[in-house]
């Protein structure tokens, strides 16, 4: 079987785009792949965190993949910070890591901006993921659209490690979905929805469905009153689209017609109605989850099976590297 791994970032409360454009397709791999999913809460220490908060978060994340249909009996599901081989590999591929490469990521540039003063873990955090990525001789990594340049310095590092010491990692390829790669901010839809910026914007995975009639009521469309997809000329409708048709599982040409010579609060209800049908099982299913300790078990079993199976890609790396004395 081919290996898949991907991460979620324990840094806020995950979004619909979090589940659109990675997590449901973490799910509908599980049949076909070796799956590895973590709670990558070192990459979350990249930027100022609560401690408590931080535990938190990662239990509360590790509940919301289950919550969405990750099968512990299928995937391997565990908090990267209980591998420690992570750490290890990330500061071998740091040392195999150009300035240059890394200066020009553009979600490093985006965030230290946003930053009074920046760490140098934001600057390295893509060694890190190459890292997450590359202990487990990963095939395919399924991603939204931000994380694509990652996963190429992923694929960059690999190579150039392969050809300094011999084929040690597997080359892998990224999987961005066609529709739903980015799903963009309800209130600023030039802007992509992100877990940690906290604004009307963003629909919470948690989100009660008052307050996300609220948000969806509020999103931002124009003065057309055409419902096309259109994202250049029309990106708040063309969201609204895109989320519409990946809740319910119609097509965008579909829905297009069905909304033709309607207003946008048709469309809005129709949105509103397609993503409360997806949510609000998930949110059932979380709330179960967190009222139980049975994520602490599955957390533990994930965590062991992670480490073995990462440890033959890190003894192999330090043996070619010299430092296995
Ligand atoms: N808006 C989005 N549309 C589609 N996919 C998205 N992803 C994130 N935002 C969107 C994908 O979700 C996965 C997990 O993301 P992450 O935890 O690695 O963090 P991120 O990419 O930095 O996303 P956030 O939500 O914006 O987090 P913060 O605000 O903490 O930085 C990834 O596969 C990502 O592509």
């Amino acid at each position: 079987m081919k290996r898949v791994f991907s991460g979620v970032k324990p840094s806020g409360n995950l979004t619909l785009g979090n589940y659109l454009g990675a997590m449901r397709h973490f799910v509908a791999m599980q049949d076909d792949y070796e799956c590895f999913y973590s709670v990558v809460d070192l990459h979350a220490l990249t930027v100022p965190q609560e401690p408590e908060e931080l535990r938190q978060q990662a239990i509360s994340l590790a509940a919301l993949y289950l919550a969405v249909g990750i099968d512990p009996k299928k995937s391997t599901l565990f908090i990267q910070s209980q591998v420690p081989a992570h750490a290890e590999l990330g500061w071998l591929l740091q040392c195999m890591s150009y300035m240059g490469e890394l200066g020009r990521m553009t979600q490093y540039k985006d965030k230290a901006r946003e930053q009074e003063s920046v760490t140098v873990g934001l600057f390295t955090y893509p060694a890190l993921m190459a890292a997450d990525i590359l202990l487990y001789q990963t095939d395919v990594v399924p991603v939204g659209e931000d994380q694509k340049q990652h996963v190429e310095l992923t694929r960059d590092i690999a190579i150039r490690f392969n050809n300094r010491f011999g084929e040690v990692f597997k080359v892998p390829e990224p999987l961005i979905p066609s529709i739903g790669a980015r799903i963009m901010s309800l209130s600023e839809p030039h802007k992509k929805m992100s877990k940690s910026s906290n604004s009307m914007g963003d629909i919470h995975l948690l989100d009660e469905p008052n307050v996300i009639k609220k948000k969806i009521n509020r999103a931002v469309t124009d003065s057309e009153a055409v419902v096309r997809y259109d994202p250049e000329n029309k990106p708040g409708v063309s969201n609204l689209l895109v989320i519409h048709a990946l809740c319910s599982g119609e097509s965008v040409a579909a829905l297009e017609e069905r909304y033709q010579g309607q207003g946008y609060g048709a469309l809005k209800k129709g949105t509103l109605e397609a993503v409360l049908a997806v949510l609000e099982p998930i949110q059932a299913r979380y709330r179960q989850l967190m009222a139980s300790d049975e994520i602490y078990d599955i957390l533990a079993a994930g965590a062991a099976k992670a480490r073995e199976a990462a440890a033959p890609t890190l003894k192999r790396v330090k043996e070619v590297m010299g430092l296995n004395l």
